[in-house]
């Protein structure tokens, strides 16, 4: 099948998917607004789809991991409004939109970034309970929420916002992007795996998601640097305004873009082992994601 044809039949699934579990969210109408605003603005998906692809290439079903992708997404869109306050990056631009803050106002902004967090793992309880207590929703969970704490994307950031101002090494660089957005792609690709029922694939599956990972935010530093504001959806240069190293800033823009290129490839060499079929929408994914625009 046509990969762009594929990759955009599952952010239609998705997005679907997602509306529909926030339909049927009985939270306070003034929260749930500002849940859905975010939700809805237009993101890839990148996540569910990792999650949805490596378990279907592992043999899984959609079905049985479509609502805990959407899990992670909850929890990438609540750290994107997190991200997005003043007390962090300050940001007012988002998916070619106002930042959350900018409309709902901060308070609020907070709050429904935390309902998010706590929907996504509500999300992930149901769906256990739904299916008697199945063991590998629980193991989705415990993944999901190492990922997203202090040992993953909240120390991750924690990294960033200590250092901001400061040139810190390569070394902890990686660090902190393995963990600030390394981690969150991990866990969606891990939780794949172990809906498909292979887990004898979680060390292949977690040699891709590392590369891809690093390589998927090489590319979102070079975009700071070089990408265009309508096309990406948000401020260029950012990064530089926050006094933020980066891998432009510490490597150089060649340097990033073929370091970008090194990871994408091994992340493909992983992609082919994990999905054997000439065809792979996981080393497509890989491609288009080097090469995305926004
Ligand atoms: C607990 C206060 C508090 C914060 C949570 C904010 C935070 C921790 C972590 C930040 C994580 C973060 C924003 C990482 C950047 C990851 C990244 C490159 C995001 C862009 O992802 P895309 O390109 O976005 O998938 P779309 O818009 O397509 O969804």
């Amino acid at each position: 099948m046509d990969f762009l044809y594929e990759l955009k039949s599952y952010q239609d699934i998705v997005d679907k998917k997602i509306i529909e579990l926030i339909n049927i969210y009985d939270a306070p109408e003034s929260i749930l607004e500002a849940m859905k605003y975010s939700l809805l603005a237009g993101g890839k998906r990148i996540r569910p789809i990792l999650a949805i692809s490596v378990c279907k290439a592992l043999g899984g079903s959609l079905e049985e991991v479509l609502n805990l992708g959407c899990a992670v997404e909850f929890i990438h869109t609540y750290s994107l409004i997190h991200d997005d306050l003043p007390a962090m990056d300050n940001d007012d631009l988002r998916r070619g939109k106002p930042t959350n803050h900018k409309i709902f106002g901060e308070a609020k902004a907070i709050l429904a970034g935390d309902g998010l967090l706590n929907y996504a793992f509500e999300t992930i309880f149901n769906e256990a309970i739904k299916n008697s207590f199945d063991s590998r929703c629980i193991l989705a969970g415990d993944i999901l929420s190492k990922a997203s704490g202090v040992r993953g994307m909240v120390g991750g950031q924690v990294i960033d916002i200590e250092n901001e101002g400061i040139k810190i090494s390569a070394e902890t660089l990686y660090d902190m992007h393995r963990k600030k957005t390394g981690a969150l792609i991990e866990a969606a690709c891990l939780i794949g795996c172990v809906m498909s029922g292979k887990s004898d694939y979680m060390n292949k599956v977690l040699e891709y998601s590392r590369n891809l990972g690093i390589a998927f935010q090489i590319k979102d530093d070079i975009l700071d640097y070089t990408g265009d504001v309508a096309k990406l959806g948000k401020n260029i240069g950012s990064d530089k305004e926050n006094n933020k190293s980066t891998f432009v800033s510490i490597l150089g823009l060649e340097k990033s873009i073929e370091l970008a290129n090194l990871y994408s490839n091994k992340a493909k060499l992983y992609a082919s082992e994990i999905e054997k079929d000439s065809n792979s929408f996981l080393a497509g994914l890989t491609d288009y994601l080097l090469h995305r625009e926004s």
